[in-house]
This record gives C-alpha cells, structure tokens and sequence, in this order.
C-alpha cells in the first residue's frame, strides 16, 4: 500500500459534481484516508476563465503510480474533459500531487507534481487533510505556505446545518404534520 495525494479542480459546469464523482471514483482506487473541504480559487495561468473549486483527496493504494494516472486520466473523461489548451478551462483536473516518498520523472507522469509547491489551491486543501507531508527529499510542504499566501484562495465551509436552524426545521415539520392531521380531522 502506498500513500497518495490527488489534487482536484474543475471549473466547468457543475464544479461540485464533477469534484464530488471524482471523489466517489477515487474512493475505489484504494482506501480513502481523508477528503478536504472545498477551496474556491482564482484561476492561476492560461486564458481568462471562470473561478475554480478545488479539493485535495488522500488515499491508501495497491495501484502503480502509472495505474493511478491511468485511473485518474479515466475519471477525468467521465466527467467530459476536454484538452482544448493548456492550463484552459476544465470540468475535471486530477493531478498525481505525492506517490509515497517517490520521485519519478517520466513523459506521462511527474511526481512530486512539478508546480505544487507554487500553489496555494494545491498546498492549503493539502495540508488541510495531511498537515505532516513531506517532499520525497523530507522538506515539510507546510513551509511553502508563506510563499504563496498573496494568493487567493477560500474554505467553502461545509452545508450542516447548525443545532437551531435544525431544531427550527424539526418544529416545522411536526407543525405541518399536525396540520394534515388536524384538516383532515375537520375535513371527516
Ligand atoms: N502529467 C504529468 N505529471 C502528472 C501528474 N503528476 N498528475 C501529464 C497528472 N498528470 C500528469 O495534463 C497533461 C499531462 O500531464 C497528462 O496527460 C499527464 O500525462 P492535462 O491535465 O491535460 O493538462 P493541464 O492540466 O492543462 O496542464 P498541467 O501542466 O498539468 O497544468 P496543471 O499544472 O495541472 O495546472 N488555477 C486554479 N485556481 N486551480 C486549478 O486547479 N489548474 C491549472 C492546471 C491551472 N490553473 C489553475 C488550476
Ligand atoms: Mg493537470
């Protein structure tokens, strides 16, 4: 078993399907360890495009570090990725960002994924959910932080609703049921 880190982005059509389908797809290539909060993030390079959500996904794996790719590039066409230009707008962008304490620098695939250390939409979901993670060398990505803070980037925080908005929702549904009983009484 190897532990991976995917990072998530799409900023076509329906961000947060599309991210939360990659998630499921994901969950399937291994075990999955643990799923960040969503990030909303300006987009960084390429044409003027619309806003991203981006999420880092980590997952125990039997898979390769090809065989991953592999999986990731499938899932990325299930949600009807187009390659139109680089760093151009996409429903889906799965990006190998750690293979365990590999390094590995093929035409297909480079792990560590080259830019992540420059990015704050990869590093903050990142060490949201692994707060501890290393370069293959053992440089802690937390330090990369402060160089990419100037970036914008926003925890989308998660739809619970709280204990009030909860307790509010439960009145009215027993209101509404005691109505129906109540109409249908007098209706009788
Ligand atoms: N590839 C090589 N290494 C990897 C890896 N570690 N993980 C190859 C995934 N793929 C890897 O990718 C082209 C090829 O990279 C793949 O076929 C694979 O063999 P692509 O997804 O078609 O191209 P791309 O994503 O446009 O290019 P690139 O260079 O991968 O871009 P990045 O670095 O992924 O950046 N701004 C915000 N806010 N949020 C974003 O998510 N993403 C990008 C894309 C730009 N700006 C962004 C975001
Ligand atoms: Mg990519």
């Amino acid at each position: 078993m190897v532990r991976a880190a995917i990072g998530l982005g799409s900023n076509l059509g329906d961000r947060p399907r599309h991210i939360g389908d990659a998630v499921a797809a994901l969950a399937e290539a291994g075990s999955l360890v643990r799923v960040s909060s969503l990030y909303q993030t300006a987009p960084m390079g390429g044409p003027k495009q619309g806003t991203y959500l981006n999420a880092v996904v980590v997952i125990d794996t039997d898979l390769s570090a090809q065989q991953l790719l592999e999986r990731c590039l499938e899932v990325e066409q299930d949600q009807g990725r187009e390659r139109r230009e680089r760093w151009g707008p996409r429903t889906l962008d799965l990006d190998v960002l750690l293979y365990g304490d590999e390094t590995i620098n093929d035409v297909e695939l480079s792990v560590p994924h080259p830019r992540m250390t420059e990015r704050r939409f990869v590093l903050e979901p990142l060490l949201e959910v692994w707060p501890d993670a290393v370069l293959p060398d053992g440089t802690p990505l937390a330090g990369f932080s402060a160089g990419v803070a100037g970036q914008k980037v926003r925890k989308l925080e998660a739809v619970v609703p709280d204990r009030r908005t909860s307790l509010a929702l439960m009145l009215l549904v027993v209101a509404g049921a005691l109505a129906i009983w109540w109409i249908g009484d007098w209706l009788l």
